[in-house]
Formats: C-alpha cells, structure tokens, sequence
C-alpha cells in the first residue's frame, strides 16, 4: 500500500518540521502518532478517505487530521506541509535521522547557520559545532561517528552475510550466565532475501528485579563489545543497537559488476560495508509475544492486532490481553496476559496454528486451513546441482560425494558447466564423455551414495541447449540454465526460456532468471508462462541456494506452486561450504509455501532415480 507509505512519510516529516519550528510539541508528536497508525492500516487509506467517521474512530486521528487525510488522498498534498517545506531546509530532515542529532539539537544548528550534513560536517572540523548548547566533546565524536556510517545505513545486505553475522552475536550471548534463549527475528527469521538489520532477542532467566537487572546489564555489554563492533548506536539495559562490520566478499562473484551482463552495486560506504544489529533483552514470560512482534512483518503483525480485536483481545511484544477499554497499556496495569509465553500458545489463543515465520508476510497466512507443512531442511536427501575441478568447481568427483554422503544426502549429480561457459572452463563434448565415464567410476568407488553424471547445460540465447541431443542422452541429470544474455527483454527471454522447458531431455530449469541479489535484476520473462509450461513438461524449477542468488525468489515459488510446478532446491556446489547455503534456499521454498511432495530432493532415492529416467523416454 504504496499510499499509506507516502502518507505516513509526510505526517512524519510534518511532525518533525513542527518541532524545528518550534511549535506545540504535542501537535507534533499528534502527526507522529497519525503517521504511524496510517502506516499500520491494513487497507489502503484512500478507500477510507470517503468516510471521516471511520477516519476519526482510528486511534490518534482527530477531525483536523482526518480534514488532512482526505486533502491528501484527494488532491495528492497537504497544504501545511508545503508550507513548511518552504520554511525548513530539506537537509535538516536528513541531519535528523543522524544518531545524537534529536529536534533541539538540530533546531539549535539551524539557528547556527547549519542547514545540511555537509554543512554539518564542516561544523565538526572547524570545531564550530563544539560552541552550541549542550554539544560536548563526547556528543561532537558519536554525531562524527555516525556521518562515517550514515551512508552505510539504510543499504540492505545478503542474507547469507546477516545470518553469519547474527551467528557471531548468538554464539557469544548464549554462553552468558543468566540467559535461557538467545533468537535472531525480524527479517533473518523470516528468511527474506535482503536484510535491512539484524534483531536479535534474549530472554533472561527469572529471579529478582536486582538479579534480572544484573544480568540484562552483562548482556548488553557483551552485545557492545563484540569483536568487530564499529559504532555503538544507542544503548540500554532493555535495548541496544550496534554497526557491526561486514567483510566485502560477495561469494564467488567478482567485486567488480559486469555492467555486461547488467549488473551494478551500491558504493562502498567509506566506513566499510556494515551493518545494524538491535538486541532486546526481555523477560522469560514474554517471550513469545516479543517474538511474534519483532520477526514481524510489520503487515503481518497489523493483521494478527486485528484479528486479536475482533476477538476481544489486544495484542502487543508484552502478550495478548483481554480488550478492557481502558487506554493504559496492560502490561503496565499488572494485567496478566491470556498468553505471552510461547509463539504456540499465543497463535492458539487466536484460534490459528503456528505459523512458519517464513510465512509471515501477509500473503493470506491467516487464512490458511490446517497445520503447516512447508518443506523443511531435515527432508532434503540430494543435490542436484555441483561442480567439481573438471569446470569451476573445487572440490573433486569423489571429495563432492564423501561430502554429499557425509550430510546425509542419498544421491549427488554431478552437472559441471557445458562448452559455451568458457569462464567457468565448461566441458566441450570430448571432455564431458570421458567425465561421464569418471563419473560412473567414482559412483562404483563410493559406497552408500549414488553419484550421477549430469551437466548445466547453457541455455544459449535463442533457447537451444550447448550440447547435441545425442550427448545430452547420455547423462542422467540435465540442468538447463542460463549464464550469457542477461539482459535480453522480456519477450525473447520467454520465448528463449519455454524453448528450453519444452525440450524432452531436460530435468531442471538451473537459476530460471539469472538474477544476483542486490546486483543484477536478470531475465523477467513471463514466468506464468513458464511455470505452465514447467508443469506440462514434467521440468522442475530450481530454487538455488545460494544467498547472492535464491532464484527462483520467493513471490515465483508461491506462483509456481499454484502452477503445480515440480522444484529442485539446490546449492550449485563450488566448494565444500557451499553446502550450508541449502538453509537459505529452503527458506526461499518455504516462503513460497512450498511443500516437501513438490521438491525432487525430498524424494526418495527409488522415486527421485525413477523421475530422472523417465525424461526422454516417453514419460515424464
Ligand atoms: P529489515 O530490517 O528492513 O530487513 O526488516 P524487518 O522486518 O526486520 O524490520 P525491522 O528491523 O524494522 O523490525 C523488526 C520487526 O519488528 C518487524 O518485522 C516488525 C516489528 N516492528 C518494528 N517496528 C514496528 C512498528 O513500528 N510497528 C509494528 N507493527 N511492528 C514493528
Ligand atoms: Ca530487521
Ligand atoms: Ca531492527
Ligand atoms: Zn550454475
């Protein structure tokens, strides 16, 4: 709902420029309160814009605000706000949003001439800055601390690094005395493909207040001290917020973009890549509720809060409480929550099932009948996708299987690059016949596993495969994908796609788009058309594991899944720790909802060897 975003956007800079301006306090912090409650609406403001008395009976929306409102959804702006606009300097808005740059400090620049961060910036070196009301030394080195970081904030970062990252953090915490739990939320638990910040939450054993406190203090100073720390951003007993540095690695791609294949980056802030890291620090027996409220989505949980109302309840981080009418928050009245302490006991006492936070984005999660039963890492048993040292890969043909079998996995293909790949030394036909043949020979050498000889066999740019028909006869595991031609439009990169589904030797159609997160967008073809035609030609859909590249991405495994469409989840093996990406490809799947019946790599080794046998043969 891009227009209750816009909307709260100008209410809260509204709010902001009231307090530079100097005007009653409580008229700002009334935009604040309004810009939060439209953000939280569940349905689109300007459907509501028609009724003022339902505008008026939302929680902080009075008659002149609602006037506001209704000028904005009708005319797309608000007079006062253009009116101050015209007052405040745009770049004091963005000084705001500087840690240690509050409205009175940032009213006090103002008035020292000090209109924008570079001015602000200035300030500091010409030691300018030192000279206003209540700006010591200490205050003048955090605000210089943050501006190194401020370019930094806002950037999102791959979910492998967040989640390697958060693992630093959990690891250290756990081991402090006094701490029962210690569980990343927010994006990373939900598995989301980009990660704006890491929240992570802690709760602490029971005992007395002193004894609580003792050790909510502890943890917080761990948290702060943390090798790789840059920045400590706000700090509490309760809550504290960090940057932590993010090395600037970028997997087995390259630094640099190949605007080629049309990729680009963000600039590399000049404090280094970094990232936010929230903690909370909360009592056992709110566990549950903190957790629902902090892996979030915001929309989700807007929806939980309302389905909680019409239930007779009120939902918050602290528990779920029964609705008294009274304005004061529960928890602060001694009122003891219907449920708090678990995720379980808090969705059940909303009549609903816990819900995978995979699935928690609003996307009808509520309304989803029965238990969940999305696939789950334990039930993958094969990779279908890797590499050894014959193209790109590191490891060899049996180093792959030792490893493969070491995870528990039941069968390994081996699928290295085809002839086209020249960067990644694919395979011409010779090669891969006497690769096929090595193949064969390390799968009668290992024990306990089954080592097929596959191929990723690139897509070329018309849809026709790198290999002749014959070859192709041979293997048994095709991988189709594309590698070159990146940024072809849309309807040639369809066409070019359905022709390479629709060929009868092909098993999996490799990385569908080609897309790198955060770097390049890849295909867009018509993926409707293609999970069509996924289903009619028996092919799976590769969701790939890994963080730079989880494609298909989460929204096309959901509409694959309506399609009926087969997928293979798979990490693309290069080296050893490749492996590990399955987790983030799982939770791919399992925002898309997918179930372990539709996933090939859930399926036993009978069924799964079967399935590949059948292609080219008359089935499917
Ligand atoms: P991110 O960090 O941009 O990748 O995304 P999230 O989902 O981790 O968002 P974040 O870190 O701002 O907040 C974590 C969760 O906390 C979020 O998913 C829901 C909850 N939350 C935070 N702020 C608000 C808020 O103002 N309203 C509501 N309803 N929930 C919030
Ligand atoms: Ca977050
Ligand atoms: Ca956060
Ligand atoms: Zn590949």
């Amino acid at each position: 709902m891009a227009v209750n975003q816009a909307l709260a956007a100008v209410l809260e800079d509204m709010a902001k420029m009231m307090e530079l301006l100097g005007e009653n306090s409580f008229r700002a912090s009334a935009h604040a309160r309004a810009a939060r409650t439209v953000e939280g609406l569940a349905e689109d403001v300007s459907t509501l814009a028609g009724d003022k008395a339902r505008l008026t009976s939302l929680d902080g929306i009075g008659s002149g605000m609602a006037d506001k409102i209704v000028e904005f959804c009708t005319t797309g702006r608000i007079a006062d706000y253009d009116a101050m606009k015209a007052k405040v300097p745009a770049g004091l808005l963005e000084i705001m949003q500087v840690p240690g740059c509050g409205p009175k400090t940032v009213k006090a620049m103002w008035e020292a001439g000090i209109t924008d961060i570079a001015g602000l910036k200035r300030a500091i070196e010409d030691g300018s800055l030192l000279k206003l009301p209540r700006m010591g030394e200490k205050a003048v080195a955090k605000i210089k601390e943050a501006l190194v970081f401020a370019a930094a904030s806002g950037q999102r970062t791959w979910l492998g690094k967040a989640a390697a990252a958060a693992e630093v953090f959990v690891s250290r915490l756990k081991e402090l005395a006094g701490v029962v739990r210690v569980e990343p939320a927010g994006s990373l638990r939900r598995g989301k493909d980009t990660i704006g910040d890491i929240d992570i939450l802690v709760s602490i054993e029971d005992g007395t207040e002193k004894q609580m406190a003792a050790h909510a203090h502890a943890v917080a100073e761990a948290f702060r001290s943390t090798p790789g720390v840059v920045q400590v951003i706000a700090s509490g007993e309760g809550k504290s917020s960090v940057r932590y540095s993010l090395d600037g690695g970028q997997g087995r791609w390259k630094p640099e973009p190949n605007p080629e294949k049309g990729e680009s980056l963000p600039p590399t802030p000049p404090g280094g890549p970094s990232i936010q890291v929230d903690l909370r620090v909360l009592p056992r027996a709110s566990f549950g509720s903190a957790m629902m409220y902090f892996t979030g989505s915001k929309e989700h949980n807007v929806r939980l809060r309302e389905r909680a109302i019409k239930m007779g309840y009120t939902l918050n981080e602290w528990g779920l409480f029964p609705l008294d009418g009274n304005e004061k928050p529960p928890q602060q009245r001694g009122v003891k929550p219907v449920a708090s302490e678990t995720e379980e006991a808090v969705f059940k006492a909303l009549g609903l099932p816990w819900i995978p936070p995979t699935a928690r984005e609003d996307r009808g999660e509520l309304d989803h009948q029965g238990p969940w039963k999305l696939v789950d890492l334990s039930d993958i048993k094969a990779e279908l996708h890797s590499h050894t040292t014959a193209s790109d890969g590191a490891l060899s043909i049996v180093e792959l299987a030792e490893e493969a079998k070491r995870r528990g996995f039941h069968t390994i293909a081996v699928t290295d690059h085809s002839q086209s790949s020249s960067i990644a030394n694919g395979l011409k036909p010779d090669r891969l016949r006497r690769h096929i043949a090595a193949v064969k020979e390390a799968d009668e050498q290992v024990k306990g596993i089954t080592i097929l000889a596959g191929s990723e066999v690139d897509i070329l740019a018309d849809g026709s495969l790198d290999y002749k028909d014959e070859l192709l006869e041979q293997l048994d595991v095709v991988v189709a994908s594309p590698h070159a031609g990146l940024t072809q439009d849309p309807a040639t990169a369809t066409k070019r796609l359905l022709k390479a589904i629709s060929h009868p030797l092909v098993h999996i159609l490799g990385h569908p788009t080609g897309r790198l997160v955060l770097r390049r967008p890849g295909l867009s073809p018509d993926m409707a058309e293609l999970f069509a035609a996924g289903r009619e030609h028996g092919v799976a859909m590769e969701i790939n594991a890994h963080w730079m590249r989880l494609d298909l991405r989460d929204l096309h495994v959901r509409a694959a899944m309506d399609a009926g469409c087969l997928f293979a989840i798979d990490c693309d093996v290069h080296e050893r720790d490749d492996f590990d990406n399955l987790r983030y490809g799982v939770a791919t799947g399992q925002r898309g909802w997918l179930t372990a019946e539709r996933c090939i790599n859930t399926w036993s080794a009978a069924k799964l060897h079967k399935w590949l046998k059948a292609k080219g043969r008359g089935g499917t």
